[in-house]
């Protein structure tokens, strides 16, 4: 392999001409935006609508990007200036993009006080986060903060010293209001509905019992929209590190790979300057829920059907499951069981957004690992099938295809598949659910009834629903009969 260093601001001119750059000055920019999560999907996404604006001439919306768990990202961006690569692949398609906006890249543990004066600057307009919703502390999906929770019981008792979402970001707010500044807008950007609520709730429940006056004085002068993000963003590989060395002669430790699509819906409310992001192709609307729903029942919904049923059948990658009878059984699901019991956003062509989303699947360049979105399944089917098949349900239509991947997630969550073959089940309940499993053994009927005695995932109106149990027990004893493929096919 070429002898490559490493990509840095003082390379991007002698880059091979294939690679499109920043053509703003990065000096002349100034941080407007925190960033909480800088893990790849924001580097694919948000920070790729504001490497636009600041392209257009919106120089305030620099990002400053934080990683709260650990130094890894930061490790792989500070070193480069925060530049990295964004390569989009669309089957032999490849596009690199060197993308700037990031000027700042920091890790919580050891560059605390650097960020907290991010937060707490006059500079600083938005906060976005994607930190996922299990960072938001919450009790429950629905509920108020948990303050149980040991990272929210430090926090309390250590306000210094915050190391969780809602502390760091109230001990910011408080430092803003004793100043006399704005709070900043706080946008999540979380795969999941209602997610800037959400973040309120956990906020203000932290602020009331923080600082007396903190959790009023957001509720009158913050703004929390919520959004709905969509760009599909496979894990990067060594291979592809190798690749990208090989096209440009740099070595990038912080390149991300993602499908072309992007699409990025935005509640139009903000407390502290608007970032023009509708002149970089976001969708400012006043009401998100449409677009959350599309994409939780459309998009979401079939990825990890598409998952469960791969990993059953020994598939690896998600384009490859879409040339089997599992790319019929999503598109007849999407059409027949999502799209009935889904309000759509005023004139919105859903034929046409189907059959994009069944191309996005079928997207060969991007490798994307059906485990991937295998992972969470705990936290992901409540939201992403059993909210479709309770829609289904209360309007008198037809769930058998849904059950089909629920079934698919069941047999797949208990650890063993339909050959006896062990699965890897990354997934904050595995061992629970893999406990249900060994109890079951190879009695289909117990594993359903295990399953479905956990409250956290089946809630009662489905756990006791007769013609749901009917339904993924029929299809749990159909996988172990006729196997993934045909139980796809029969279903389709
Ligand atoms: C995927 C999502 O890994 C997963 O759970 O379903 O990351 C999906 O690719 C994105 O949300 C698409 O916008």
């Amino acid at each position: 392999m070429t002898t490559v260093s490493r990509l840095d601001a003082g390379q991007l001119d002698g880059l091979p001409g294939s690679a499109r750059q920043p053509c703003y000055d990065h000096n002349a920019t100034t941080i407007g935006v925190v960033h909480l999560g800088l893990g790849a999907f924001h580097r694919a996404h948000q920070a790729v609508f504001f490497d636009d604006l600041l392209a257009a001439g919106e120089s305030g919306w620099a990002i400053a990007g934080v990683s709260m768990r650990s130094a890894g990202v930061r490790d792989q961006l500070a070193p480069q200036d925060g530049l990295y690569t964004l390569v989009s692949l669309d089957g032999d398609q490849v596009e690199d993009r060197i993308i700037g906006a990031i000027s700042e890249a920091l890790f919580l543990g050891e560059e605390r006080e650097r960020v907290d004066e991010l937060l707490a600057s006059a500079d600083t307009k938005l906060v976005t986060l994607t930190v996922t919703e299990k960072a938001y502390c919450l009790a429950s999906l629905d509920g108020g903060l948990d303050f149980d929770h040991p990272g929210i019981v430090h926090d309390v008792a250590h306000p210094d010293t915050p190391g969780t979402v809602p502390g760091l970001l109230c001990r910011a707010l408080a430092r803003r209001r004793h100043e006399g500044l704005a709070p900043p807008t706080i946008m999540s950007c979380d795969n999941l509905p209602n997610n800037s609520t959400r973040l309120r709730r956990a906020i203000l429940d932290f602020a009331d019992r923080a600082e007396p006056g903190l959790g009023d004085w957001l509720r009158a002068e913050g703004a929390f929209p919520n959004t709905m993000v969509d760009r599909i963003v496979p894990r990067t590989t060594e291979a592809d590190r190798e690749a990208l060395a090989t096209r440009l002669g740099v070595d990038d430790h912080g390149m991300v790979k993602a499908e072309p699509f992007t699409q990025w819906v935005i509640e139009d409310r903000f407390c502290n300057g608007r970032p023009p992001l509708d002149r970089v192709g976001a969708t400012l609307v006043d009401d998100v829920e449409p677009y959350e729903l599309m994409k939780l029942r459309f998009v979401l919904g079939s990825h990890s059907s598409i998952a469960y049923l791969a990993c059953l059948a020994g598939i690896k990658y998600v384009h490859d499951a879409m040339d089997t009878a599992i790319g019929d059984l999503v598109a007849q699901m999407m059409e027949h069981e999502a799209q009935p019991v889904t309000a759509l956003p005023p004139g919105f062509d859903i034929a046409a957004y189907r059959a994009t989303l069944l191309a996005r699947f079928s997207n060969a360049g991007i490798m994307h690992l059906a485990a991937q979105i295998a992972m969470d399944g705990s936290q992901k089917v409540p939201i992403r099938l059993l909210g479709t098949i309770r829609a289904c349900i209360e309007a008198g239509q037809p769930f058998d295809r849904l059950a089909l991947a629920v079934a698919a997630w069941i047999r797949y969550a208990s650890g063993t598949g339909l050959n006896g073959e062990s699965f890897d089940v990354d997934d904050p309940m595995a061992a629970e659910l893999a406990a249900i499993g060994r109890e079951a053994g190879d009695d289909d009927k117990a594993l359903l009834d295990g399953f479905l005695a956990v409250p956290a995932i089946f809630p009662a109106e489905l756990s006791q629903h007769p013609a749901f149990r009917d339904s993924v027990g029929r299809w749990l004893l159909a996988l172990t009969e006729e196997g993934a493929l045909a139980c796809a096919a029969r279903a389709a």
